[in-house]
């Protein structure tokens, strides 16, 4: 039987879910996995935490499909965790200086990785802070301990490994870590926006040779370190 199940524009389905990302982050793991610490900063009056059960929020559960922009989908994951509407007006917009006007935020992970955002796309229903996936407590692979799940943009605005948000009133001062023209401020599923300066159809060709080659780079360096955190 054919796949029906209907992928945005460049997608392709895979059967299993890889750790990937950019292949200088191949190596480097996080160091705190079992327990969320999330430093605010930025528009706050105090630097604030976010911790271990997102200060008494109710938890949520969503599936959804999880897109890379190098063209590989993995569809129906189960993640559990906290709305990121949620998080920021019942924790960060009460804890904000009056005067700050946020519109972007910025997310720094445990391995360098950093990403920018506009506000506004992360009040969408579907983006989570997740600590789960299908049930389980994430694990290094997926992101442990929490990650930012936003299911209409590209996985690389997924960050991993989350332990600072800084709230940001301009886009100007943020450093990609990739070339620039590999970070779309806004990285849209649906209008297939996989980068900036050419139209995203023409990236499907020169990101889908990367896949294989990434994934077997990712899961050499997560054995590996498993390997060593055994021999410790
Ligand atoms: N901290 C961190 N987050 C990251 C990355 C990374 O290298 N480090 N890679 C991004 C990219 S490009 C993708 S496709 C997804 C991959 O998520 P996965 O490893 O759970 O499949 O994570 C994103 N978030
Ligand atoms: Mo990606």
């Amino acid at each position: 039987m054919t796949n029906t199940y209907l992928l945005p524009p460049g997608q392709k389905a895979i059967n299993h879910f890889p750790r990937f990302g950019l292949s200088q982050y191949a190596a480097r793991f996080p160091t705190e996995t079992d327990s969320i610490s999330i430093q605010v900063s930025g528009c706050v009056q105090q630097d604030m935490t976010l911790a271990e059960n997102l200060n008494g929020l109710d938890r949520v559960e969503q599936l959804s499909d999880f897109h890379c922009v190098t063209t590989w989908s993995k569809t129906g994951l189960r993640w559990g965790g906290y709305r990121f509407s949620e998080v920021y007006e019942k924790l960060i917009k009460p804890a904000a200086e009056p005067s700050m006007q946020t519109q972007f935020m910025s997310f720094h992970a445990q391995d360098g990785y950093r990403i920018l955002m506009p506000l506004e796309y992360l009040m969408a229903p579907d983006v989570m802070l997740a600590d789960t996936l299908d049930g389980e407590p994430l694990g290094i692979e997926h992101g442990a301990p929490v990650r930012l799940i936003a299911p209409s943009h590209y996985g690389y605005k997924n960050p991993k490994h989350v332990k600072r948000i800084n709230c940001l009133t301009t886009d100007r001062n943020f450093k990609p870590v990739s070339f620039r023209f590999m970070a779309h401020p806004t990285a849209r599923v649906a209008y297939e926006e996989r980068a900036i300066g050419a139209p995203g159809w023409l990236f499907r060709y020169l990101y889908r040779p990367l896949v294989a080659p990434t994934i077997k780079r990712f899961d050499k360096e997560t054995r590996r370190m498993k390997h060593e955190a055994l021999q410790e």
